[in-house]
């Protein structure tokens, strides 16, 4: 069985730990968001495909959900010394030598895609991982405070600020003139089942279908597309979701991200949903947009609660089949 899954960070890679456990014998393409992408220090950082990488590769730090475990901060600590910013952002020594080889590999011409295949060697992650696009596509907040309205990299807004200052909107740098890598429109238009893992809607899925032909794809593909909600009863399960749908005047509900995302017969990407078993009461309203919903546990607790999660969507999604 063929299955593409698009994927930000921390929740996706988490639910494709589970999907992994549920399908071992399934063929895995993820779809990564790149718009979190950063230059830090000169190095070239993409965190949810470290994150994927790292997570089902075995290398992840389980504590933080980013990052590599037994991690140290010695160059960090260094480079903060000398009073070279950024200093919020967390760049640990063993996590410096993939950005070293991405950042040579990316100086010497060669794409992402190939560079991300070239990592996945080496961490052999058991999924085929592509980045959405191997062209610039950053994303950027939009936000007012007392130096005036301006946009900041995601990451300072989400690591320095703690995605504390409101939102006016994200901006997509670059996305209109981005291409999906290679491989990406393939992966859904022949997978038997397309996922929407619990990531963040705004800036990590709806980053991924923001990139030209991605969004398309997903809509005209004859694999049934299934999404898992991030949020469950009312509030994002991890990460700061909601700060994200607010900005875009989209209610915290399992429901309202549904909506967002919309029916596959309206001009949305969705054919099932999985909400919750607390948002069970949000099914008829789901199904009223014309998607149909199920509810069952999605607190990913450990692999065999994900596990289930995974199965769960699966069989929603072939009971869609057309
Ligand atoms: N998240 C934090 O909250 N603090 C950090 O200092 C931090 C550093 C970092 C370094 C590499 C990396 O791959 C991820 C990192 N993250 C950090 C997580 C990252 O900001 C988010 O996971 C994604 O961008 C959102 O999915």
């Amino acid at each position: 069985m063929r299955i593409t899954a698009l994927a930000g960070g921390i929740g996706g890679a988490r639910f494709l730990t589970g999907l992994k456990a549920a399908r071992p014998d399934a063929e895995i393409t993820v779809i990564g968001n790149t718009g979190d992408d950063i230059w830090v220090h000169g190095l070239r950082v993409c965190p949810d495909l470290d994150t994927v990488m790292y997570t089902l590769g075995g290398g992840i730090s389980v504590e933080r959900g980013w990052g590599r475990e037994g991690e140290t901060f010695t160059v960090k600590d260094e480079l903060a010394a000398y009073g070279v910013e950024p200093t919020w952002f967390g760049l640990g020594d063993k996590d410096i030598a993939t950005h070293l080889i991405r950042t040579q590999s990316l100086n010497a011409g060669f794409p992402l895609s190939e560079i991300t295949t070239a990592l996945c060697e080496h961490w052999q992650p058991g999924v085929t991982l592509i980045p959405m696009t191997d062209d610039r596509a950053e994303t950027n907040v939009i936000i007012e405070d007392e130096n005036g309205r301006r946009a900041i990299h995601f990451q300072e807004w989400w690591i320095k600020y703690r995605a504390s200052i409101p939102a006016q909107g994200f901006a997509l740098v670059g996305v209109d003139q981005a291409k999906p890598a290679p491989g990406v429109l393939e992966a859904i238009e022949t997978a038997d089942i397309v996922l929407l893992p619990p990531s963040n809607p705004v800036v990590s899925i709806g980053t991924i279908l923001q990139v030209p032909g991605i969004r398309e794809a997903i809509t005209t593909t004859a694999a049934p597309v299934v999404g898992l909600s991030p949020i469950v009863g009312g509030a994002p399960v991890r990460g700061m979701a909601d700060a994200c749908l607010t900005a875009l005047g989209i209610e915290t509900t399992a429901t309202a991200v549904a909506a967002h995302y919309g029916a596959r017969g309206n001009g949305g990407v969705l054919d099932g949903w999985l909400v919750d078993a607390a948002d069970a009461h949000s099914v008829t309203a789901i199904e009223a947009v014309g998607i149909t919903a199920k509810a069952v546990p999605l607190m990913m607790t450990d692999v065999d609660a994900t596990a289930a999660m995974a199965n769960a969507a699966i069989a929603l999604a072939e009971s869609l089949r057309k």
